[in-house]
């Protein structure tokens, strides 16, 4: 990777860290709060910073585990017990990082917490040109099982390239054999999760939908689709975007029922909201890792 272009990543990581401190804060202090407002004043702050969100902000409170964003105020709020899992995207131009964290709101949750940031410390550590992903799976279960904790073994980190969140290659979090090899110059987002021993260790779908994405560039079937289509290219490119970031051209309603329909027609696809299969709580540390001939560099510290 050229100087010009890890100054760019190193300018996104400071840009994601404050983002998620600031998120971190937010969930401490104000409890009650909605997850609106909370995700609201994240993307804010990335956008103050001059970075663009990669992908709406996260919230996940115990089982929910991924893809969950507010559209509007009603959609509930930051509770006064249990885990809060916030993850943060920020790109500049087609520049990704990707870095998340868990809050405990009650002194139950402090040692999976504690054994969770561990986890991704030690993956990270083990990063490095030449050695296979399912190796970093490995670290990540062992470290778990230590603790007397499971990972969830159906979600992976994930390699990121320009304007791509989701790259060829993934960091599992179980051992796995037949993986391919980290190469020199290429950059992950590592996100261990952690769950109780009891629980199953998956996540599964919901029916829920509250972020999409751009997948085929394929003529939209008519005009208001048309309007939105090109909005969304402009705007994300081929990246996670919140309906709620449209709601400038129209109501919320509207905007849901267009993309419902392009949903159909396969021009746009959604991330459903995942939920621990037993509904236990699910922690989550996540880093973006540039790896380099001298070993991991945290983009996101
Ligand atoms: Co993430």
């Amino acid at each position: 990777m050229d100087e010009k272009r890890l100054q760019i990543y190193t300018q996104a990581g400071k840009i994601a860290v404050e983002a998620l401190h600031h998120a971190e804060k937010l969930i401490r202090s104000s409890r009650k709060s909605s997850y609106y407002i909370l995700c609201e004043k994240v993307e804010k702050l990335i956008k103050k910073r001059g970075g663009e969100p990669a992908f709406p902000c996260n919230v996940g409170v115990n089982e929910v585990t991924a893809h969950f964003s507010p559209f509007e105020e009603r959609e509930g709020s930051i509770p006064s017990k249990g885990l809060v899992k916030v993850d943060v995207g920020v790109r500049i131009g087609g520049s990704i990082v990707d870095t998340a964290s868990t809050v405990p709101l009650s002194s139950e949750f402090k040692d999976i917490v504690e054994a969770n940031k561990a986890a991704l410390e030690a993956a990270i550590s083990s990063m490095s040109a030449g050695v296979k992903t399912g190796r970093i799976g490995a670290v990540v279960e062992a470290a778990a099982k230590a603790r007397n904790y499971r990972t969830i073994r159906n979600l992976s980190g994930h390699q990121i390239s320009e304007y791509s969140l989701h790259g060829k290659k993934s960091i599992p979090n179980i051992g796995r054999s037949l993986t391919p090899k980290i190469r020199a110059g290429e950059i992950y987002a590592v996100e261990p999760f952690f769950t109780f021993s009891d629980a199953y260790g998956e996540v599964v779908d919901t029916n829920m939908l509250r972020i999409y994405q751009l997948t085929k560039l394929k003529r939209p079937a008519d005009r208001k689709q048309i309007r939105l289509y090109k909005q969304i290219l402009k705007r994300f490119n081929r990246l996670p975007f919140s309906p709620r970031w449209l709601t400038d051209l129209m109501p919320l309603k509207e905007v849901l029922e267009i993309l419902e329909a392009m949903r159909r027609r396969g021009i746009v696809s959604a991330f459903p909201v995942l939920v621990e299969r037993s509904g236990r709580p699910v922690t989550q540390f996540e880093h973006t890792v540039l790896v380099r001939e001298e070993g991991p560099l945290i983009l996101t510290k």
